[in-house]
């Protein structure tokens, strides 16, 4: 199946950003649904708590609450400190699996899916941001808090994935305010389905300096057209919550979609982006978000920074990361791992720490 290009050969840098104009558009209109505007939303933040722990690190958790025209609702996160002097850069993992313990984080174990020690260890401050509180995880209860609050409309009205998204920037507005923190420095990553919404909200908030999708497979980092596993008709037969109406009319008919999932991958272009796999993880398949690691580097090389350092697939355990754009697959299933976190950490490193 032949797929969209990201642009016609003879694009030049110049002309990039009216192309990606158009491409994040069709994401809004034809996936992930149009994120509202913040025309009339008012938000407080309360800080709940705060703890002074070992080796001079602090642990704080916070709640957002949002309103506009008398409804609302607040969002929790949590925020690990290191010790380090200075503005600290941070990792914001995008965390949608707190109230629904069932789907037990999407195959990785609390630890693993933000693990603290690890994340400070290297300097850099975690935050840990709850995104269901927004919007729940379930098709019938999603529409009571921010899709209620801010409701979007007909068949790109948006969904739990872009509220989630959505989220995650209103923590980015809290850090960017913050002088403890590094507004440039700021890394967005999510397992699963919260990596289809890190690597949204990537898309659209410039403010999120680098990405990383774990595992995020179909309607996340994997090309759509041809994939094994999950297709478009089943995400949105068993998530019919997650994108915009109109998407669910792209089942079977995939080959008609304008855009596929290496364009948007391509609107992070030139930001660091790392994606990873899981080898057992068929039904996200790997080959297929390798693939669009490929692809994106196009955008990547126009704005003259480097995609993947080599578009060979790699032997699993073996990342490829010394390139704009980083890949592995690890030895194993579907999950965030903490293998999978050391490598994140050192490419951040390369990219941030210079
Ligand atoms: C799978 C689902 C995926 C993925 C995942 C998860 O069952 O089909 O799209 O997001 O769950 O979040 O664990």
């Amino acid at each position: 199946m032949e797929l969209p290009a990201i642009f016609p050969q003879e694009l030049t840098a110049r002309e990039w950003p009216a192309r990606r104009a158009q491409l994040l558009e069709l994401f809004q209109e034809q996936v992930y649904g149009r994120t509202p505007g913040m025309d009339g939303v008012t938000c407080r933040c309360h800080r709940e708590e705060a703890l002074a722990l070992q080796d001079g690190q602090r642990w704080e958790a916070y709640r957002l609450f949002f309103e506009k025209d008398g409804r609302g609702c607040d969002l929790r996160f949590t925020v690990s400190l290191p010790a380090a002097a200075g503005a600290l850069p941070c990792v914001l993992v995008l965390d949608s699996f707190s109230h629904n313990a069932a789907v037990a984080c999407a195959g990785a174990h609390g630890e693993e899916l933000a693990p603290r020690q690890l994340v400070t260890g290297c300097g850099w401050a975690l935050v840990r941001v709850f995104v269901d509180d927004v919007c729940l995880d379930d098709a019938a209860l999603c529409r009571q808090g921010v899709l209620r609050m801010l409701p979007g409309q007909g068949q790109s009205a948006w969904g739990a994935i872009g509220a989630w998204a959505w989220a995650a920037s209103r923590v980015i507005d809290f850090l960017c305010a913050d002088g403890r923190f590094d507004s440039g420095r700021i890394a967005v990553q999510g397992c699963s389905r919260s990596g289809k919404a890190a690597l949204w909200c990537a898309a659209q908030d410039g403010r999120a300096a680098a990405v990383i999708s774990t595992v995020s497979g179909c309607t996340g980092a994997a090309v759509t057209r041809g994939k094994t596993g999950e297709h478009v008709r089943d995400i949105t037969g068993q998530f019919p919550h997650w994108l915009c109406p109109r998407y669910a009319g792209y089942a079977d008919r995939e080959d008609q979609l304008p855009v596929d999932q290496h364009m948007l991958l391509a609107l992070c272009a030139p930001r660091p982006l790392y994606v990873s796999s899981a080898a057992e993880d068929a039904w996200a398949d790997p080959r297929k978000e390798f693939e669009a690691c490929v692809l994106a580097g196009q955008a990547y090389r126009l704005l003259g920074a480097q995609g993947l350092a080599d578009e060979a697939f790699p032997p699993v355990d073996t990342p490829l990361c010394t390139g704009g754009i980083a890949y592995h697959v690890r030895t194993g299933a579907h999950g965030c791992r903490l293998y999978d976190w050391q490598q994140y950490l050192s490419f951040l490193a390369r990219h941030f720490e210079a």
